[in-house]
């Protein structure tokens, strides 16, 4: 089976903690590809189209301020079933509750801001996978 493609985001508060190059270490630890990498910061229009599931939902505003607070390092991340394999990587949401190991659990913060500030996006499925890296990579 072709290898899959993951969409990683290490967030505002990752780049602005010095923390992109401990993510995409442990990344290509596991043995994953990065197939593509840029910094940029995200606009209102491709975060409200990242974030689409959660429109309407209270967190929104506040997410998409957040995410558009600094720049970003965006990467497409291959390897066999790298979706499951980053997100486990990552942790849960919530970095209190995190495992120990996970990024989120090792590195993240949630409390004393508005939003969970948890350092990394990863694609929840082989769909939000490809709508993903379309947004941020459309040459890919
Ligand atoms: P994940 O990033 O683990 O896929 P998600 O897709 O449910 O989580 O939510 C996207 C981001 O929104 C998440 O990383 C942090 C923020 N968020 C989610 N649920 C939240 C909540 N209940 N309150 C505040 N922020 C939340
Ligand atoms: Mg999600």
């Amino acid at each position: 089976t072709p290898a899959e493609r993951t969409l990683v985001l290490v967030k505002p508060d990752g780049v602005a903690r010095g923390l992109t190059g401990e993510v995409l270490r442990r990344v290509e630890a596991k043995g994953y590809r990065i197939v593509a990498l840029e910094m940029r910061t995200a606009d209102d229009a491709l975060l409200a189209e990242h974030y689409a599931e959660h429109q309407g939902k209270p967190f929104f505003a506040p997410l998409v301020e957040f995410m558009r607070s600094g720049p970003v390092v965006a990467a497409v991340v291959e390897g066999g079933r790298v979706i499951e394999g980053f997100r486990s990587l990552a942790g849960t949401t919530e970095p209190t509750g995190a495992a120990p190991g996970t990024i989120r659990g090792d590195l993240g913060r949630d409390w004393g801001t508005s939003v969970v500030q948890n350092l990394v996006h990863g694609s929840d499925s082989p769909e939000s996978a490809a709508r993903e890296i379309g947004l941020w990579f459309p040459a890919l």
